[in-house]
């Protein structure tokens, strides 16, 4: 990290390890992390207690919670410059998750959307834990004083709630924590299911046709974008109310060729869906493919991984310790 007297502005960001990551989660949130290494100091997480909030097997998670560092490296998170590590590996962001829960209200945490979907599809374990899941995601954050958040849109309701949590904490005792901002890119910020369109793509689907994910091969791809859901009328337009299907084929194509809106009508004018569909499978596979192969690359060697980890949590922790040394001494717990 760059040692400067002006302090760079800090990012934070996590991901939870509970499946191969999306293209959902590629675009709306990881993607947008590698471009931000050069103008902020930042740190990223694999958020593996967030995890815990749902069934896990032991196995699974740990190996999933490897496979998202080795993901995030791949997607160019450069470890020289960023801080990447494993939340569990950080002590303090449950110390002072603790002090976050403590700082939320029960109804604040009650009308999280997050909270009410998981626990409609998980009824035999509405846990304490998916309840108190923002507060801890507050103390991420906040442990870090962290600036800007990127994130996807549907995790604005939390870090309003982490907004909340700080300013009641800084107007209860003393100002303490920095207000955090999102920072959520306009295109791909909800990127949608490919088999119902009105619903965000999400790596927990049941449906193995609703996501891409990170790590589908290129048929796949094809095969995936060929059976999206779109409408009849045959026209590539950018409409969400009218044709949700087809405008989120549109931003995903946008966002792996650069092309606006206007030009990719332009593009199909007079040629049917398949030939769309065809195109937006091709860009996907083409933009995919790199980092599939450093994927590999870095995922065959899990020294190297487990080592980034390491030294990655050393460096939150000094960071993150301090906060909360002089969070518990505000609120008034006994220092010997
Ligand atoms: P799960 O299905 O297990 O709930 P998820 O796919 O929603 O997981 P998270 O780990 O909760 O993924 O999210 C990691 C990041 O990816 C967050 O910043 C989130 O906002 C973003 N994200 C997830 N899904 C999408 C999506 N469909 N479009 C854009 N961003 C997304
Ligand atoms: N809640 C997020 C993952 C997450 C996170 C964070 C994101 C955990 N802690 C801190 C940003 C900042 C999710 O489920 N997508």
């Amino acid at each position: 990290m760059a040692n400067e007297t002006v302090r760079r502005k800090r990012i934070l960001s996590g991901i939870q390890p509970t499946g191969t990551f999306t293209l959902g989660n590629y675009i709306g949130a990881v993607r947008n992390w590698a471009k931000l290494q050069d103008e902020f100091d930042c740190l990223y997480m694999v958020a593996d207690l967030h995890a815990l909030t749902v069934r896990q097997v032991p196995a699974d998670l740990r190996k999933n919670t490897r496979e998202a560092a080795a993901m995030l490296l791949a997607a160019g998170i450069d470890p020289k410059q960023s801080i990447l590590f494993v939340q569990s590996h950080v002590p303090a962001h449950t110390q002072l998750g603790w002090i976050a829960t403590c700082n939320s209200q029960f109804g604040e945490l009650s009308r999280m959307t997050q909270f009410k979907d998981k626990s409609a599809k998980h009824p035999d374990n509405v846990n304490g834990g998916l309840f108190t899941y923002p507060s801890l995601m507050a103390a991420d954050i906040l442990v870090y004083n962290a600036d800007l958040v990127p994130v996807g849109q549907d995790q604005t309701q939390h870090l309003e709630l982490a907004r909340t949590i700080a300013q009641r904490f800084n107007s209860s005792y003393s100002p303490t924590f920095t207000m955090p901002e999102g920072y959520i890119t306009k295109a791909g910020a909800k990127v949608m299911s490919l088999a119902e369109p009105t619903r965000k793509m999400s790596k927990s689907d049941p449906n193995v046709n609703s996501f891409i994910l990170m790590t589908d091969d290129k048929d796949a791809i094809l095969r995936k974008f060929k059976r999206a859901v779109t409408d009849c009328d045959g026209i590539v337009r950018y409409d969400v109310a009218e044709k949700p299907g087809v405008s989120n084929l549109m931003t995903i194509y946008s966002v792996f060729t650069g092309k606006d809106y206007d030009a990719i009508t332009a593009e199909f004018e007079g040629k049917g869906y398949g030939d769309f569909k065809i195109a937006v499978g091709e860009a996907v596979a083409d933009g995919l493919a790199p980092i599939q192969g450093e994927y590999k690359r870095i995922l065959a060697d899990k020294a190297y991984v487990d080592a980034v980890l390491a030294e990655g949590a050393q460096g939150a922790s000094r960071i993150a310790d301090r906060m909360v040394q002089k969070v518990y001494k505000k609120v008034g717990l006994l220092q010997l």
